[in-house]
C-alpha cells in the first residue's frame, strides 16, 4: 500500500516560519501561499504587511511586500492598487491593526469599495506586544491587561467589525477558521474567492480568520484550537456573508 506523505510546501514558502508553535498565522500563510501558487499570481501580487506578529510572513514567503505604519493598510492598499492596477494588492493583518489602530483606514477603504483585499487574522488580542485587550477580546476573556477578564462595566463591550461591514456595499465578506482540515479548506476557498473578486474588478473583499495565539492565551496549541471551536465560533457569524 502506498504510504501517505505530507503535501509539499508551495515554492513561495522559502524557509520555515518563525511563529510560535501552534500559531494561527503560520497555517494561514501556508493557505495563502498555496492559493497564490495555484492561481499562478505570485509575480503579480504585492502584500501590504502590517506591524504585528502577522508581519513575519515576510521572512518565509518569497513575495513583494510594502510595509506602511501600523494599521494604515486601507490607505496604503488604496494607493498601491491605483498606482499598480494590474497587481493583486492584499494585506495579511491582525485584528489589532485592522480593527483598532487602523479601523478608520480599514472602514474607509471598505466604504469606498476599493478593489483591494484584507485577510484579517483575529486572535482576539494584540499578539506581538504581549496579548493586551483588543476590541475583539470577548466579554469574560482573560488578557494581559485585563487579568480579571473583560467586563462590560470596566472595559466596555467587544466590537464585531464584520457585523458592521456586512451592511456595506462591498464585493466579498467571509469569516472562517482553521481548527480542522475542513475548516482550512473553507478558508482556502474564501481566500481564493476574495482574490478572484479583485481580479474581476468587483471591489472590496475581506476574509476574517479566527486564529489561535497559544502563547498569549496561555494554552497549549490543542487547547487553543478547542477554545476557538467552543468559545469563539458560537459567538460569531461564520461563513460567506457577502458574495456579489
Ligand atoms: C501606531 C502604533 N501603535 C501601537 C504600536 C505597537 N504595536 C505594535 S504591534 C501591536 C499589536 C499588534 O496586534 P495585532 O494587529 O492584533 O497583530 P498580532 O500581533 O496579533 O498578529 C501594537 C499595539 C505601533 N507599532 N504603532
Ligand atoms: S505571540 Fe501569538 S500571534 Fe504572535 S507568533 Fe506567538 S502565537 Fe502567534
Amino acid at each position: 500500500m502506498a504510504r501517505k506523505t505530507a503535501k509539499k510546501a508551495p515554492v513561495i514558502m522559502k524557509c520555515e516560519n518563525m511563529f510560535c508553535a501552534g500559531c494561527g498565522h503560520s497555517i494561514f500563510d501556508r493557505i495563502l501561499g498555496e492559493v497564490l501558487t495555484e492561481m499562478n499570481i505570485i509575480q503579480d501580487t504585492i502584500i501590504c504587511s502590517d506591524i504585528g506578529c502577522n508581519h513575519q510572513f515576510q521572512y518565509s514567503m518569497a513575495v513583494d511586500v510594502v510595509m506602511p505604519p501600523h494599521g494604515k493598510m486601507g490607505a496604503a492598499l488604496t494607493a498601491m492598487k491605483r498606482v499598480r492596477p494590474n497587481k493583486y494588492c492584499l494585506t495579511i493583518a491582525g485584528d489589532g491593526g485592522a480593527y483598532a489602530i487602523g479601523l478608520g483606514e480599514t472602514m474607509s477603504a471598505a466604504t469606498r469599495d476599493e478593489n483591494v483585499t484584507f485577510f484579517v487574522m483575529n486572535n482576539t488580542c494584540y499578539g506581538m506586544t504581549g496579548g493586551q485587550l483588543a476590541p475583539t477580546t470577548q466579554i469574560g476573556q482573560w488578557s494581559s491587561s485585563t487579568p480579571r477578564g473583560r467586563s462590560i462595566e470596566e472595559h466596555g463591550r467587544d466590537f464585531d467589525v464584520v457585523k458592521v461591514m456586512k451592511n456595506l456595499d462591498i464585493a466579498y465578506l467571509a469569516r472562517t477558521t482553521i481548527t480542522s482540515p475542513s475548516e482550512i479548506d473553507k478558508t482556502k476557498k474564501a481566500v481564493r474567492k476574495a482574490l478572484e473578486k479583485q481580479r474581476d474588478g468587483k471591489g472590496f473583499s475581506l476574509v476574517e480568520v479566527l486564529v489561535p495565539c497559544p502563547t498569549n492565551w496561555g494554552m497549549s496549541p490543542v487547547k487553543a484550537m478547542e477554545h476557538i471551536k467552543n468559545e469563539l465560533v458560537p459567538r460569531y457569524e461564520m461563513g460567506e456573508i457577502i458574495d456579489k
